[in-house]
């Protein structure tokens, strides 16, 4: 973004000279919970434990970055602890996280989600510097300063008992409403609201807001609570960051913080790749396969693929598991492939590029494969369109006469501003088998269920 940092050191300054706040705000990090699908043991001989992969080690992360990158205050949107129950066993890593920001001057803002209505008042109580904001359901706006003056408003609201069933919003101030804020600090001053709710499920026990409520206050908002990681676009940013790290299979993809920087009035948000463990899915094509290791060479391509894109975004995730799809028309034998799909769900991790990988699961998503030479032989749709497939698949008058019928269709359905012409008669009958294909599937499925 174009950032640099001024001749004292400090504040980072944007390209307009401003220094907006940088503010990192981090989704529901659920201290005290496994990712679950964990293989513990392999892992091990990789020197990883599920503590390494975990929520602490994400938290820590955070914590690291925040320090490194200096950035002025760190909000945690709720949900920071799985069970309040087992409270030693989270709260010694949060209480680090905390005192490592309170030590390093980064003030650590909190609300409160529906899982830690006891943890983060107890943290508050005893790390001196921890905000938490809106306690008992009220709202509560917050300045954050540098060198006295104001540089962003915060405006939290924390969950009074683990069950809420009205919105939030309902006893959002009037004042705030209309910009009046009564703390000395500008009424346009940046402003970011921070809340755990949950977006448009009104029959929900755990705040539930609507979306267009929200909108409406024309305030940025960094949600806790729901785990898949929203998009926060715009001047005024509205979305749920997600999980700090994905905690089962359910939460593929991308996690971690979001950086907040103000720009004037406004926000940007961005998400920052810091977990250290990623669920995904791979699709691996296996149309061409005709044996095992024709199966195992197209695995690799496609982890080869996978890990690549994680180096080229500079992923710092240490270990992946992978949930193995395979797809594609099934031209080997189904015992091969069922032996194939049992013995890499129960092979070891894989140490490669310096990330650990494993299939957490691997699943037939394959099509079993046209029998077009047999439908040929009807005298159905079925047959009509196999005879089609058959002869776009082979050179002659026949297909001759389908691609230029074919030319004819399209340019005549696109108009004139289109240009076939580029289109070559391979590739058309590509898109024609391909069509023609789809089109068998689904005849010859309501077929059978017919
Ligand atoms: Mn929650």
């Amino acid at each position: 973004m174009g950032n640099r940092v001024d001749a004292q050191g400090g504040n980072r300054v944007d390209a307009q000279g401003t220094a907006g706040a940088r503010i990192l705000a981090i989704g529901d990090v659920h201290l005290g919970r496994r990712p679950s699908r964990l293989p513990v043991d392999a892992l091990a001989e990789h020197g990883l434990s599920p503590r390494d992969l975990g929520p602490a080690a994400a938290l820590a992360g955070a914590v690291r970055w925040s320090i490194a990158e200096r950035v002025h205050a760190v909000v945690l949107l709720g949900d920071v602890v799985e069970d309040e129950h087992h409270f030693l066993e989270a709260y010694p890593a949060l209480r680090d996280a905390a005192k490592a920001l309170v030590d390093a001057q980064i003030e650590l803002f909190a609300v409160v989600g529906n899982h830690d209505t006891e943890v983060l008042p107890r943290l508050a109580a005893e790390v001196p510097g921890v905000r938490l904001l809106g306690q008992k359901g009220t709202w509560e706006s917050a300045l954050l300063r540098r060198g006295g003056a104001p540089l962003a408003r915060l405006l939290g609201w924390s969950f009074p008992a683990p069950k809420v069933r009205h919105s939030p919003l309902d006893n959002f101030p009037s004042a705030w409403r209309e910009g009046r804020f009564d703390d000395g600090a500008p009424a346009g001053l940046a402003t970011l609201g921070l809340l755990h709710c949950d977006v448009d499920a009104s029959a929900s026990v755990h705040a539930p807001v609507r979306r267009a409520a929200l909108a409406e206050l024309g305030v940025a908002f960094a949600l806790g609570h729901v785990h898949k990681p929203g998009e926060l676009t715009g001047p005024r940013p509205v979305g749920y960051l997600g999980s700090l790290s994905g905690l089962d299979p359910g939460e593929p993809g991308q996690h971690g913080p979001w950086l907040f920087e103000a720009h004037g009035n406004d926000w940007s948000a961005r998400q920052i790749a810091l977990a250290p463990l990623r669920y995904d899915r791979v699709a691996v094509e296996v149309g061409g396969a005709r044996s095992k290791e024709d199966l195992e060479l197209h695995l690799q391509r496609a982890v080869d693929s996978y890990l690549e894109a994680l180096d080229g975004n500079q992923d710092p995730a240490r270990a992946a598991a992978l949930r193995v799809e395979l797809v594609g028309e099934r031209a080997l034998d189904r015992a091969v492939l069922s032996d194939f799909i049992e013995r890499e769900g129960e092979r070891r991790p894989t140490v490669q590029g310096g990330r650990v990988w494993f299939a957490e699961t691997v699943r037939d998503a394959t099509r079993p494969p046209l029998q077009l030479a047999q439908w040929a032989q009807n005298d159905d749709p079925v047959g009509l369109l196999a005879r089609r497939a058959l002869a776009l698949g082979a050179p002659g008058a026949e297909r001759d006469a389908l691609l230029a019928r074919a030319r004819g269709h399209l340019s005549a359905r696109l108009g004139a501003e289109h240009d076939l012409g580029a289109l070559g008669d391979g590739e058309l009958a590509e898109l024609l088998l391909h069509e023609a294909r789809r089109a068998l599937e689904e005849l010859v499925q309501q077929g059978s269920a017919t």
